[in-house]
């Protein structure tokens, strides 16, 4: 664990004596704009909400409120500078924002390839540097207890946020919990506690921990084993993701994650994934498309149903 990021997190546990009520939280009333997972990608932030019509200080003439579907960080060139708009808008109440597998990896102090920056390290892909703001001490403090006020789901009558999959029995462990990382830690345990008696290999462990885990299964969606193992991003892999939404029946649910490219089918009748995967742009620029980006940020415009790129728009 790098040292002052530890202390980092050491402060905010300690200072964090007033906790979320829940997990499952009420969503803002009025119309929303829900905007995809932004991975630090600073510049279509901006130009996303400028497009919209918010103000630098996130305020709208027309009193439309934001919500963010989580995955604020990561990959991107500037994830303190979301962090810290997102965070201002939040504490205005302006916007509210879910937390995502990214911003949770970081709670729980696990190093991934694509979070260095929040270490202080620079990150490396096919031998380049890729250009990022690094974290300092303060940086962490910030980041840490933003997402730690951060709940795992939004509400309202017509409508449902969560990062990547809404579970109505996951769902209802969360919102008897206000705390993420001891929810997580407290069914860490209980999966584990199971195993003895269970005759399960690796993967099937594996795939316990991914699915009967509230905090795993809302913020990074079901797996299912694969016959034939798959091979992504140079690691093997013998569980896929589940497109839950084919069985989903429930309130509308907007969600991320899924970094699904423009023109693809983005959800059901009563799902829309609003992640048109801005946050691969860090592999465009790799590949020298940085003057044409395929790769987008979108927003949901709620109740109109309209898609808002950050470079142009259409109706969803
Ligand atoms: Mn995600």
């Amino acid at each position: 664990m790098n040292r002052s990021a530890s202390r980092a997190q050491q402060n905010i546990w300690e200072s964090c004596t007033e906790m979320n009520a829940s997990l499952v939280q009420s969503l803002f009333d009025g119309p929303l704009d829900i905007v995809g997972d932004v991975h630090g990608e600073i510049a279509p932030l901006r130009a996303l909400l400028q497009r919209l019509g918010y103000a630098d200080d996130g305020s709208h003439a027309e009193g439309r409120r934001l919500v963010f579907v989580g995955d604020l960080t990561d990959r991107g060139p500037d994830s303190p500078a979301v962090v810290e708009l997102i965070q201002r808008f939040v504490a205005a109440g302006r916007a509210q924002s879910v937390l995502g597998n990214h911003d949770f990896n970081l709670l729980l102090d696990h190093r991934k390839h694509d979070n260095g920056w929040f270490y202080g390290k620079e990150v490396t892909e096919g031998g380049q540097i890729v250009p990022q703001v690094l974290a300092d001490e303060t940086v962490q403090q910030r980041v840490l207890s933003f997402f730690r006020t951060l709940p795992i789901a939004l509400e309202r009558d017509d409508l449902r946020i969560v990062h990547a999959c809404w579970n109505d029995e996951m769902i209802a462990l969360a919102r008897d919990s206000a705390d993420v990382v001891d929810l997580y830690n407290h069914h860490h345990g209980l999966i584990e506690q199971s195993f003895p008696g269970l005759d399960l290999d690796d993967i099937d462990q594996g795939l316990m921990h991914q699915n009967d885990n509230p905090v795993k299964r809302l913020t990074s969606g079901p797996e299912e084993r694969v016959a034939q193992p798959i091979v992504t991003s140079g690691k093997t892999r013998f569980g896929r993701r589940v497109q839950w939404w084919n069985e989903y029946q429930g309130t509308f649910c907007v969600f991320g994650h899924y970094a699904i490219p423009y023109g693809q089918p983005r959800g059901s009748e009563s799902t829309f994934c609003v992640d048109y995967g801005v946050g691969k742009r860090w592999t465009e620029r790799r590949e020298g498309k940085a003057r044409n980006f395929t790769l987008k940020l979108a927003a949901l415009r709620w109740p109109e149903r309209l898609v808002v790129f950050d470079e142009h728009s259409c109706s969803s």
